[in-house]
């Protein structure tokens, strides 16, 4: 009996720890270097957001803190964003395979608020495809989840949110009285773009994640321990690039 409970433990321990967070961001692979704190609002910690009533679902615990740098890209460009789990010159320290989910990619005009309200845009997602989740195929992918920039996309200053959305525990309701701690670990991260073109497309979804993420949203309470035919992400589908 002692030993089950102390494997269980140890067993908990190193999934509790097996959390990540955003080192940087490459524009068409080219490598723009450390972005903590200089154009990602980086939270304190890689660990999971979990209430959704909490701004931190939006961009994380330091959301309202702006950077004091952006990335700079254009219209059409291919961006990825590299995660790490702890130690970022670690290639192989990127996330534990049990945290499996889809990874989503959302804009919103630039703020130097947390981004609270109805401005977001969904642009990028990835969920369960060919029978493999967005988050392992990030894993084998160096850690980088990419997206493109929507061609039509207006230049100007934006945020764009990137979030993986960790499953393993989404079993059950995030608000389950008789469950409580589980439901969908969200990771959001935003990052900071500066964004040149010729588009005039506004991003027009207008979605606020404390009123469209709920714990009965099937993209958020979703079994993925048992066989599924498919899985829709929460949130709408992706922008079509028109205004
Ligand atoms: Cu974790």
């Amino acid at each position: 009996m002692l030993f089950t409970v102390a494997t269980l433990a140890l067993a908990f321990a190193s999934t509790a720890s097996a959390h990540a967070t955003v080192f940087g961001a490459f524009v068409n692979g080219k490598d723009q270097g450390d972005g903590r704190n200089k154009y990602i609002r980086s939270p304190a910690t890689n660990d999971p957001v979990r209430d959704l009533s909490s701004t931190d679902i939006i961009c994380n615990t330091n959301g309202g803190k702006v950077a004091p740098n952006f990335v700079k890209a254009a219209a059409g460009d291919s961006i990825a964003l590299r995660w790490f789990h702890f130690n970022p010159d670690d290639p192989n320290d990127i996330l534990d395979p049990s945290h499996k989910g889809p990874i989503l990619t959302w804009i919103a005009p630039f703020t130097s608020g947390n981004g609270a309200g109805p401005v977001w845009t969904k642009i990028a997602q990835q969920g369960f495809e060919n029978g493999e989740w967005a988050t392992i195929k990030m894993r084998n992918n160096g850690g980088r989840a990419e997206f493109t920039i929507p061609k039509t996309l207006a230049p100007g200053q934006y945020l764009i949110r990137q979030e993986l959305l960790a499953l393993h525990m989404a079993d059950f309701k995030c608000n389950d009285p008789a469950n409580p701690g589980r439901g969908a670990e969200s990771y959001p991260s935003c990052v900071q773009l500066e964004i040149t073109g010729n588009g005039e497309a506004i991003p027009d979804q207008d979605f606020d994640f404390n009123r469209g993420y709920t714990c009965d949203n099937p993209g958020l309470h979703f079994n993925i321990h048992i066989p599924f035919k498919s899985y829709t992400p929460p949130g709408p589908p992706v922008w079509d690039g028109t205004t």
